[in-house]
């Protein structure tokens, strides 16, 4: 049995609609495959996402399985029920273990930088010739998983292959016309009925080597100035409970930029040695938005460019 699953931590809607839709694919091609989480999804598998009712399969690997990895290949971050040494295959488009999985796999690594690994997927089902055979279910969870990852097609990581997917996809997905807007909506209201669960399902202890602050959330909204307006009292009281070397990420999809929050000096200026801002009390805003991962990116070749010691700032 072929077991496809994800992260540790949390499932995003780009993780969700892999292991669901790969399963697929694999289940039609006579490969046995389940995909199988221990995360809960986060808020942006929204209200409308839950009720197509994709199900997980409650299966409990056996020692014949093998592993195959959707939307990570950090293996700190790996599902606790997955053994590294029999993973198998890996899609994904976080930076930082390419090399590492190269290796291991070969060619069955599959890791490049992409809008979102849903387009990965969608690109198995197209070589396979069998995408008139997808479910109106994963059609429209990968279309969506497309639309979060890429930032409705604004993040710096969104590529031609992402825009092709997202409109097969949605042709055979059945979605409303305004689906984009709806579905950010949706997210956004998940996340301001509970905030600090919000907060603690999209954060991420960072490495020293990625010359980020130590911890590191985000959340994407329709609307972030009308979040922070509201909110950020107790955004800034949570946050502040992580330690004092902090970042939020608030992407706000309909004005196309990132408010970043920090509060410290020192959270600032890592920022600012890998992209120039303009702080303005604990607050900075950045046209287009960015991602984490697009941040860590910078963080990391900020990194290997130049000798530790030559860092002067
Ligand atoms: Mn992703």
């Amino acid at each position: 049995m072929k077991i496809i699953t994800s992260g540790a931590s949390y499932l995003d809607i780009d993780a969700y609609a892999c292991c669901i839709a790969y399963a697929e694919l694999l289940n039609l091609q006579g490969v046995p495959a389940r995909a199988v989480s221990s995360a809960q999804p986060n808020v942006s598998v929204s209200q409308t996402v839950l009720g197509w009712a994709a199900a997980f399969d409650d299966y409990l690997p056996t020692l014949d399985d093998e592993f195959v990895m959707v939307d990570v290949s950090d293996y700190y971050h790996f599902d606790p029920l997955v053994v590294r040494e029999r993973v198998v295959e890996i899609i994904d488009h976080h930076p930082g273990y390419e090399h590492y999985w190269a290796q291991k796999l070969g060619s069955a690594a599959d890791i490049r930088p992409i809008g979102a690994a849903a387009t990965q997927v969608f690109q198995r089902w197209q070589t396979a010739g069998v995408l008139p055979q997808i479910s109106v279910q994963s059609a429209a969870l990968l279309a969506t998983a497309i639309l979060d990852n890429t930032l409705n097609f604004t993040g710096q990581m969104t590529t031609p292959a992402d825009i092709e997917a997202y409109t097969d996809l949605t042709s055979r997905a059945k979605l409303p016309a305004d689906w984009p807007r709806q579905y950010f909506l949706e997210c956004q209201a998940n996340i301001e009925s509970n905030l600090g669960s919000a907060l603690a399902a999209d954060s991420k202890r960072m490495k020293p080597e990625s010359n980020l602050p130590g911890f590191f959330a985000q959340m994407t909204v329709w609307d972030a100035d009308a979040l922070l307006q509201k909110h950020r009292p107790m955004i800034n009281g949570w946050m502040a409970q992580q330690g004092d070397d902090w970042l939020l990420n608030v992407i706000s999809i309909r004005d196309h930029k990132s408010c970043f929050l920090a509060p410290t000096e020192v959270s600032q200026q890592k920022l600012n040695r890998l992209l120039p801002l303009d702080w303005q009390a604990g607050l900075a805003v950045r046209a287009p938005s960015m991602l984490r991962k697009e941040l860590l990116k910078l963080g990391l070749d900020a990194g290997s460019h130049c000798a530790p010691n030559s860092i002067v700032q």
